[in-house]
């Protein structure tokens, strides 16, 4: 997918202005091209934040443009493990895009989304467990994400992978020694000793699966969604829960005509809040679209907030809304509870946004709807969906073989060809054999510059 052996170059920082910016090269001939950008002399040192003026090719003369401080990362101890420069300059886009282009005059090739983190890869830096950790941290919008993916990036889940991998590769070591010496009759392994091994590989599988639902909640977050016929106090919630007057708010009913869309940190969980048009019959096209995707977003949501005017009495529009959400995860939100109620029900939560009532009672009742008994205190062990996948596909392997052994005593050869199956999956997680497909799906996900 990429070629390696050239030298890249990008803009580490965010686009737009800050106090600095960050552009960075990682390759062969890093120090030899930024030499050429910069007024300084003498050679950079290792490691050494290094003050000099930078010459942009804006400025179309030999005159500096800025004044960076410059820091060369010798191969191998980098981050891509190839020689690394980094130039912090002024964070200015003009600036910045000046020192991009005379590094790329002087030889440098612009760098491809993830291409940094790719040849840390490459060059086992990191292993590809990691290097999505590393994409997960940039993109963390909770602390709680952000702990996980750090955790993921220290090696947490690399490190059991390798464990459950070394287990199994030192029963088909005993294996193979079995079958290369068959005329001595001895078994260097016993057929129970291997299903207890193997078992114990399965148990530690399932301690770590058994932390996918929240895992996978905490990286993914969760869908909310905002339902209720027209002036429930639909848009007032919205904005209520955000803390901004996001949505319009007004008494005509009809108000919210498209899907308004916010997230929000609840409890380290990110929420993708969901204001929605209103429900009821209409003539008004635009109005008919609003509905319509109000449907379709209800159908995607992870939780429906049901909102009901409790100053008012059901309607039918209410009571189809409550009959239709009846079996999905939802919670019934009885509005304006500053007014006289006209009905109850129970497990309905009552709250008022003019008084400010309920909301705490609401924030905690999505946080247990969403996360169930157990709670998000801690990070999981296992939150991407391409490494539960992995490790269920070892573990329908492993089990299998333990099943055919337990039944009818499998051959050696076949148990051995299963074991390498299993341990194949183990390693796709870490990237051991990762096709082109996966790799190239994972890094075109990343920012350019890292
Ligand atoms: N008394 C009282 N009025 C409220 C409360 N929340 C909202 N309202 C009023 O109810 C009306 C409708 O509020 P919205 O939040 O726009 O309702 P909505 O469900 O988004 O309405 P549509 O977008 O038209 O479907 C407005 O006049 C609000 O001021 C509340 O807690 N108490
Ligand atoms: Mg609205």
């Amino acid at each position: 997918m990429f070629s390696s052996d050239d030298t890249i170059v990008a803009i580490a920082t965010p686009a737009g202005r800050g106090g600095i910016g960050v552009v960075r090269l990682s390759g062969p001939r890093a120090t030899e091209i930024v030499a050429t950008a910069i007024t300084r002399r003498e050679a950079l040192l290792p490691r050494h934040a290094t003050l000099t003026r930078m010459r942009l090719n804006h400025t179309r003369s030999t005159r500096a443009g800025d004044q960076a401080i410059v820091t060369w990362f010798p191969a191998p101890h980098s981050y891509t493990g190839e020689h690394v420069v980094e130039i912090s300059a002024h964070g200015s886009p003009v600036v910045l895009s000046g020192i991009l282009n005379s590094l790329v005059a002087a030889g440098a090739r612009l760098a491809r989304p993830g291409e940094f983190t790719f040849r840390a890869f490459l060059n086992a830096r990191i292993d590809l467990a990691q290097a999505e950790a590393v994409a997960d941290l940039i993109d963390a919008a909770t602390p709680l994400q952000a702990q996980m993916a750090f955790d993921q990036l220290e090696g947490t889940l690399s490190s059991r992978i390798e464990r459950l991998d070394g287990a199994l590769l030192d029963l088909i070591a005993r294996l193979e020694a079995s079958l290369d010496f068959p005329d001595e009759g001895f078994h260097f392994i016993e057929p129970v000793e291997v299903i207890g091994r193997i078992g114990e590989v399965l148990a530690e599988l399932n301690e770590v699966l058994s932390h996918e639902a929240r895992g996978r909640l905490i990286r993914e977050g969760a869908m909310v969604v905002i339902a209720g016929r027209v002036n429930a106090g639909k848009s007032s919630l919205f904005n209520a829960l955000i803390g901004q007057e996001r949505a319009i708010v007004t008494e005509v009913p009809g108000t919210t005509r498209d899907l308004v869309t916010e997230t929000i940190d609840l409890d380290g969980l990110a929420i993708t809040l969901v204001d929605t048009a209103g429900e009821r019959e209409t003539q008004d096209a635009v109005e008919r679209e609003g509905v319509s995707r109000a449907l379709r977003a209800r159908d995607a949501a992870d939780l429906m907030l049901i909102v009901i005017d409790s100053g008012e009495e059901l309607t039918e529009e209410d009571r189809r809304l409550l009959e239709q959400s009846s079996s999905a995860a939802r919670l019934v939100v009885a509005s304006k509870s500053d007014r006289e109620p006209k009905w109850e029900m129970e497990g309905a939560l009552r709250l008022s946004t003019v008084k400010k009532a309920g909301l705490d009672q609401l924030r905690r009742a999505m946080v247990s709807s969403l996360t169930g008994a157990e709670g998000l205190k801690d990070p999981a062990a296992i939150s991407n969906l391409r490494h539960v996948l992995l490790l269920k596909e070892a573990r329908a392997t492993l089990t299998g073989v333990c099943a055919a052994m337990r039944e009818h005593g499998a051959p050696e050869e076949f148990v051995l060809a299963d074991l390498h199956r299993a341990r194949a999956s183990l390693a796709e997680v870490v990237g051991v054999g990762s096709s082109e497909e996966t790799l190239d799906y994972i890094f075109n996900h990343f920012c350019i510059g890292k």
